[in-house]
């Protein structure tokens, strides 16, 4: 194995191991608008806030003062209100720890697991850290006139949209019943005050494909409708802070949703309004983008919510190839959108047999766990490690169909080692 760079930054005076951020891509006005976790550093369960991933579908705002800060609730209630964040932190607050993933994560992994399936050759998608230049180079690109989808087609790695986090705040629920939701009340519609037109170019990605019209809103304010049920749930929380700090802004900023087990999508972030529906509302992300259906054109697309059951070796990796014989710790992450991971189980022989991990349990329901399972080998040649996620629900993974728009990938990701 490579040895790994320990000298970091000097922290307090002291020499210290390197510490693992995000790389960060920036838009044309050089601010910060996306970059993937290095999960494979992990070694607890919490992602340091500069090593969090970062989404931003229309672009980064300009920052609001805390003190300036103020966010509007009306609609399906009986006392509309504004509130200031001094006011939200008087309420009864409640902090929760979490697992953040954006529907699009390993979306790559979709192709890579049916080309394997029939013999193909796809190489697997790299888990490494890019230098965030490729998603400059497709932002924006199908306005071009010389716009060429099979140029785009891979130019931005998927993974790294997943991190985890503690989020502290007050219940979504304690702002509505204070407000006094009415029984008509069917969605919770969350608007950020960031603004602009959808890139149309991340459709296509998404897709693979080109042929097909993209519904064009025009200039939006990003915004999603929670269903009341998810809304009410005690866990979905308006939060100002993030890993013990005070939310930054790339992150939302003064105050972001957290809806725990739902794609990152639906934690709104940058919070100007929140307005309680008695209909589901028509949100371009909600129900142009982040569907669930078999192609761009079938009637029956579906907005997407809970995430499915996920697991992911991290440790050994392909590129560790190859291994001496003897013993090896097969180690990973472990996570659901429905509830707490409940039993993980790994193969050595390519999903022939399967054996019981050891869980490191913790009481968070949202947040992964991570899962060992000591590797005795002594037969040289090639081995296929896999692991699979059963949640508290008994949903067993992979537990997500394949969808027109490659969200919310969960299958098994097989990691390939060679013994010597
Ligand atoms: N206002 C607003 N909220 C948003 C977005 C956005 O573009 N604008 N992006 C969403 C998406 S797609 C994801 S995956 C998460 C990313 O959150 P993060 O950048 O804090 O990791 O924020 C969500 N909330
Ligand atoms: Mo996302």
């Amino acid at each position: 194995m490579p040895r790994k760079e320990i000298e970091g930054d000097w922290v307090m005076g002291w020499a210290d191991r390197k510490r693992h951020m995000l790389v960060p891509g920036k838009d044309q006005h050089d601010r910060v608008i996306y970059g993937r976790t290095p999960f494979f550093e992990h070694e607890g369960l919490i992602t340091p806030t500069d090593a969090t991933y970062i989404v931003a579908q229309l672009q980064m705002p300009e920052p609001v003062h805390p003190e300036d800060y103020g966010f509007e609730v009306f609609g399906e209630v009986e006392r509309p209100a504004t509130l200031t964040l001094e006011e939200l932190r008087r309420l009864p607050g409640h902090t929760v720890r979490a697992v953040a993933e954006c529907a699009g994560n390993d979306t790559d992994f979709w192709d890579y697991l049916q080309s394997r399936e029939k013999g193909g050759n796809m190489p697997k998608p790299s888990y490494e850290l890019d230098d965030g230049e490729g998603f400059l180079k497709w932002r924006g690109m199908a306005d071009q006139p010389d716009f060429d989808m099979a140029e785009l087609a891979h130019a931005n790695p998927s993974t790294g949209h997943v991190s985890g986090g503690e989020w502290t705040g007050v219940p979504l629920r304690e702002v509505l019943t204070r407000a006094g939701v009415k029984d008509s009340a069917v969605a919770v519609r969350f608007e950020g005050f960031d603004e602009g037109r959808p890139d149309p170019t991340t459709q296509y990605l998404s897709v693979g494909r080109a042929d097909f019209e993209v519904y064009d809103p025009g200039v939006i304010n990003y915004d999603k409708g929670l269903p009341i049920e998810k809304a009410m749930d005690p866990d979905t929380v308006l939060a100002w802070a993030h890993n013990g700090e005070w939310l930054t802004h790339v992150h939302g900023a003064p105050l972001r949703l957290v809806v725990p087990g739902w794609a990152g999508n639906w934690w709104v972030k940058w919070i100007n309004k929140i307005e309680v529906t008695d209909h589901m509302p028509d949100c371009y992300h909600q129900t142009h983008y982040f569907v669930s259906g078999k192609s761009p054109d079938d009637p029956n697309k579906k907005p997407m919510m809970a995430l499915g059951v996920k697991t992911l070796i991290t440790e050994p990796r392909d590129d560790d190839s190859p291994l001496r014989r003897g013993s090896h710790v097969i180690r990973g992450l472990a996570w659901s959108g429905e509830g707490a991971i409940a039993r993980v189980e790994v193969s050595t022989d390519a999903g022939e047999t399967w054996s019981d991990a050891h869980i490191e349990q913790h009481g968070d329901r949202f947040l992964w766990r991570r899962f060992s399972y000591l590797w005795d080998v002594d037969v040289p040649g090639r081995h296929t490690l896999m692991s699979r996620g059963t949640d508290e629900k008994g949903r067993c993974q992979p537990v997500t169909e394949w969808n027109f728009q490659r969200k919310h990938f969960d299958g098994i990701v097989p990691v390939d080692i060679a013994i010597e």
